[in-house]
This record gives structure tokens, C-alpha cells and sequence, in this order.
């Protein structure tokens, strides 16, 4: 196992609350009388990517509407406002990371195992919930960082893993990934990526075929995962454990 590489949003911080309520905001804001409550939100996080997700809305709320070279001109000012809500309100860490992600990356730092990250999200979004958490300096942990910036494609596509293996040097089966959702696990996957999943509860209802484990988070000594979790190593994902799935799934696939 030679990196770890990390989603972002529901992987490294449930965020997808704090980005359903920055949408709702940006459509008040914006004169909209369109409203995302839980249960449609969940529906639309099928669709990665904020502007994405925004067309597809908008395509079925009002399919007339959506013709022309204005759309893309709507969908960038209220996504604009939309990421100036979320970031206001990431920054002055409303956001705690997940359980255990602060450890293994302070454990993969302290191994010199490069950490990455891939996301879909708008890296705005990026440096106001790592800013919060790891402070001003906080790039210097990530060995490469691909968002919505650096890859137009975003998941299921694994575009953003395939940039992020390019820029480690590494290929897909030496690295292991965390992730979410069925988009982001669908993404890791077709790069070859071995994959933890640690749902939220906007994804706990996906399948997650195909994953190296499906826990409810990597656990911590003050946050232990219960005991009944399928893995009955200690109570949280350490490095060690990482390298021991990581070295089964090498030797699976290498008999496959
Ligand atoms: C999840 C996404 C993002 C966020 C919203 O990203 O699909 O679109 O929901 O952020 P990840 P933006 O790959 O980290 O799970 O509005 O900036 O897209
Ligand atoms: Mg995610």
C-alpha cells in the first residue's frame, strides 16, 4: 500500500447538510422559489458536482427553461452564491472531520505514505473545511489534490483518481481509497482503486458492491467503532489494518 487517497464531501466531513442548506440559501438569495429539503437532496446527490446537480434540476422542475446560452450563465451566479454560503459557513469550523480521518493522516504522514485527495467539489469549498482543520498550511499534507478545478469529468467517471494516480506516479492497485457514496466507491473502482466506504446517512441506502469494507466511520480511541462492525480488529482503522485488507485484496486479485 503506497497512498491513501481521500473523497471529501460525506468522507472526510459529513458535509452534504451544510451544502443542501447553502443551495437553499442561494435560491433565496437568488429570487428562486425552488426549495431542496432532505429526502430530494438525497435523490440529487446521484448527480456529482453542484452546477451539475443544479442543471439537472432545473431541467426537471422546468425543461423549457433550460435552452440557450443563458442556462450556463444562471447556473454559475447562483452556484457562485451558493459556495459563498457554504464556505461562511465551513470556515469558522462548523464542520468537524470524521472520526479517525485527522489519525491516519498524521499515521500516513508519520509512515511517509503520500496522502491525496479526490473530490468532485468546488476547491473553495476544499480550503474552507481543510483551513478550519489543519489550518493555513494545510496543502502541505496532501502529496496531490484534484477537484473541480483540475477535472471536468466528475464521478462515477474516474477521471478525478486517474489524475490524482498521474500525479503520484502510483497505479490504482497500490493505493487505497475512502469514499461515501455508490458514485465515488463507482469512480475508485474503475481506476483499479481498492476502496473503504464509510457511508453518511444521505448514502447509507447504496450499494457499495465491491468495496475493501463498509464501516460506519475509521473509529478513534475516543470515537471506537461498535463492536458489531464486520472487521474484528480493534476499534478503529489503523494503518496496519489498511495494509492487511490492502494486502488480501492484492492476492485476491492476483488469483482472480
Ligand atoms: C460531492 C459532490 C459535490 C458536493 C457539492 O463531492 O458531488 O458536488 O455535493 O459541492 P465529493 P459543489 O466527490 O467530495 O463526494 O457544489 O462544489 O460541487
Ligand atoms: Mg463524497
Amino acid at each position: 500500500m503506497q497512498a491513501l487517497i481521500f473523497d471529501v464531501d460525506g468522507t472526510l466531513a459529513d458535509t452534504e447538510s451544510a451544502h443542501r442548506h447553502a443551495f437553499n440559501a442561494a435560491f433565496v438569495e437568488a429570487g428562486l422559489d425552488w426549495h431542496w429539503d432532505e429526502a430530494l437532496y438525497a435523490r440529487l446527490l446521484d448527480v456529482a458536482g453542484g452546477k451539475e446537480r443544479l442543471l439537472h434540476y432545473w431541467r426537471m422542475a422546468d425543461p423549457e427553461e433550460t435552452h440557450g446560452p443563458g442556462v450556463s450563465r444562471v447556473i454559475d451566479a447562483v452556484h457562485a452564491i451558493k459556495t459563498r454560503h457554504y464556505t461562511a459557513r465551513v470556515r469558522d469550523g462548523g464542520l468537524p472531520l470524521r472520526p479517525g480521518i485527522a489519525r491516519l493522516i498524521d499515521e500516513a504522514r508519520a509512515a511517509s505514505i503520500p496522502v491525496a485527495i479526490a473530490t468532485t467539489t468546488t476547491p473553495a469549498n476544499l480550503d474552507a473545511l481543510l483551513h478550519a482543520s489543519f489550518g493555513p498550511q494545510w496543502r502541505r499534507r496532501f502529496a496531490a489534490i484534484c477537484d473541480a478545478s483540475t477535472t471536468q469529468l466528475k464521478k462515477p467517471a474516474p477521471d478525478v483518481y486517474l489524475d490524482v494516480l498521474r500525479q503520484l506516479g502510483l497505479k490504482g492497485p497500490d493505493c487505497v481509497a475512502f469514499e461515501d457514496s455508490a458514485n465515488g466507491l463507482r469512480a475508485a473502482r474503475a481506476a483499479l482503486v481498492p476502496t473503504v466506504v464509510t457511508p453518511t446517512a444521505y448514502t447509507a441506502h447504496h450499494s457499495f458492491e465491491g468495496a475493501l469494507a463498509v464501516l460506519p466511520h475509521l473509529g478513534d480511541p475516543d470515537a471506537p467503532l461498535p463492536s458489531t462492525t464486520a472487521h474484528d480488529g480493534p476499534a478503529w482503522v489503523t494503518l496496519d489494518i489498511l495494509r492487511g485488507w490492502h494486502r488480501e485484496a492484492s492476492s485476491e486479485a492476483a488469483a482472480a
